[in-house]
C-alpha cells in the first residue's frame, strides 16, 4: 500500500507539472483531489486495514494528500495570474511613463469677477440675491419713473417677447434695476442688497458694448442715508478691485429713478488718459450708473420718502473685467475661445 500511495504521488505531481491551463488544473484535481479519487478511496479504506498497518498507511496516505493540495493551490495562483497577465495583453507596464494630465474646468472669468464684486460689497454688509432676466414692462420702465411715452425708454434698446403696446408685455431685462421695485415690495427697510445677472439690449456690438451683458444692481435704503455713504461706498469698492492708484472719476449724469444721478469711470487701462480705440479717445471708461432713489420710486413701493431715503447703482461686470484684466474686446469672453478663456 504505501508503494502504491508513492506511485500515485509520483504520478500525480509529474502530471501537476504538466498542466498548463485552468481546465486542466481542474480535470487534475478532481482525478487526484476529488470524491472518487485513488487517494479517497485509500484514506476512506484504512478502517478495514489490519491494524499494524492502519496507523503507518493513514500517516502516509495523508502527507500525500497535503503534499498534492499544497502543490495544486500554488499552481491555481500561478495558472491564476497569467491569466490576468494575458488578459491585459501580457504587456509589460512602464512604471515610469508620466501619467495623462486630466483637464480640469475652470470658472469663466465674468463668474470670477461678478463672485469678487459679490465678496467686496458682502464685507460692507450687503445681501446678494438674484431675479428674472424675464422681466415686466412695469417693473423695468414703469415704476421705475419711466412710463410709456419716456423718452429715457430710447436710452435701453429693448428686446420685447410681447407687443410693446401691452402694459403687461414681458421683456428680456435691459438692466437689473427692476430688481430695486421688487426688493423694496418684497421687504421693509434697513436695506442692503446687491443683484448680479444678465442683461439684454437690442445693441450692435463694438470692443465696449456687447448685447448680452452681466450688471450687478445694488440698493441701500434706510433712514439718513446721504450722497455722501454713496459716494464713499463706490469708491470703496472701486479701491478693493482697482487698488488704490487707478483713477476714479465721478460725474453727474441722468437717470428717471434717481435724484440726482451720477456715473463712475476708471481710467483707461490701455491708454492712461492718453485716447485710444477701446476708450472712444476719452481716457475713462465707464462702469456704472448710480444715484440717490427717486422719492416717487421709494413711495410707490410704499416706503415714505419722508423718513427714508437710499441709494442704488448698477455696474457692468465685463467692463469692470476689461479694466481689471487689460482685455481689450469684450466680445472675447463669450467667443468660446479657450485660448482666451484659460488665462484666467
Ligand atoms: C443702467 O443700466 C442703470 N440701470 C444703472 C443705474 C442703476 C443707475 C441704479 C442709477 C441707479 P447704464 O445703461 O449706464 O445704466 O448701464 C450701466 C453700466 O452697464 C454701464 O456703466 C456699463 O458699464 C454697462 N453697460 C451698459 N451697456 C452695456 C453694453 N452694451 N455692453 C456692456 N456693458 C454695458
Amino acid at each position: 500500500m504505501p508503494q502504491e500511495l508513492d506511485q500515485l504521488e509520483s504520478t500525480a505531481l509529474l502530471e501537476l507539472s504538466a498542466v498548463e491551463t485552468l481546465p486542466h488544473l481542474e480535470e487534475w484535481r478532481v482525478r487526484y483531489l476529488g470524491k472518487k479519487s485513488a487517494l479517497t478511496s485509500a484514506l476512506r479504506g484504512l478502517a478495514s486495514l489490519p491494524a499494524d498497518q492502519r496507523k503507518a498507511v493513514g500517516a502516509r496516505a495523508n502527507s500525500v494528500k497535503i503534499r498534492l493540495q499544497t502543490d495544486y493551490e500554488a499552481k491555481l495562483h500561478a495558472l491564476s495570474l497569467s491569466g490576468i497577465d494575458e488578459s491585459i495583453g501580457g504587456a509589460s507596464i512602464d512604471v515610469t511613463l508620466p501619467g495623462r494630465p486630466v483637464p480640469l474646468g475652470r470658472l469663466h472669468p465674468i463668474t470670477q469677477v461678478i463672485q469678487e464684486i459679490c465678496s467686496v460689497f458682502a464685507r460692507m454688509g450687503f445681501q446678494v440675491i438674484d431675479g428674472p432676466e424675464v422681466e415686466r414692462d412695469y417693473y423695468n420702465f414703469e415704476a421705475l419713473n419711466i412710463p410709456q411715452d419716456h423718452p429715457a425708454r430710447d436710452m435701453f434698446a429693448t428686446l420685447w417677447l410681447d407687443s410693446k403696446e401691452d402694459r403687461a408685455a414681458r421683456l428680456l431685462r435691459t438692466h437689473t434695476s427692476p430688481m430695486q421695485i421688487r426688493i423694496m415690495e418684497e421687504h421693509k427697510p434697513p436695506l442692503r442688497f446687491v443683484v448680479p445677472g444678465r442683461t439684454y439690449r437690442y445693441e450692435a456690438t463694438d470692443a465696449t458694448h456687447d448685447w448680452m451683458f452681466h450688471q450687478v444692481e445694488g440698493l441701500a435704503v434706510d433712514t439718513d442715508i446721504t450722497l455722501r455713504d454713496l459716494k464713499e461706498t463706490l469708491f470703496e469698492f472701486c479701491r478693493s478691485v482697482f487698488g488704490r492708484d487707478t483713477g476714479v472719476r465721478f460725474r453727474c449724469d441722468y437717470f428717471p429713478f434717481v435724484e440726482p444721478g451720477g456715473e463712475v469711470a476708471i481710467e483707461c487701462f490701455q491708454c492712461k488718459g492718453g485716447g485710444c480705440r477701446l476708450c472712444g479717445s476719452t481716457g475713462w471708461l465707464e462702469i456704472l450708473g448710480t444715484g440717490m432713489v427717486h422719492p416717487d420710486v421709494l413711495a410707490r413701493c410704499g416706503i415714505d420718502p419722508s423718513v427714508y431715503s437710499g441709494f442704488a447703482f448698477g455696474m457692468g461686470v465685463e467692463r469692470i473685467t476689461i479694466l481689471r484684466y487689460g482685455v481689450d474686446d469684450i466680445r472675447h469672453f463669450y467667443s468660446g475661445d479657450f485660448r482666451f478663456l484659460r488665462q484666467f
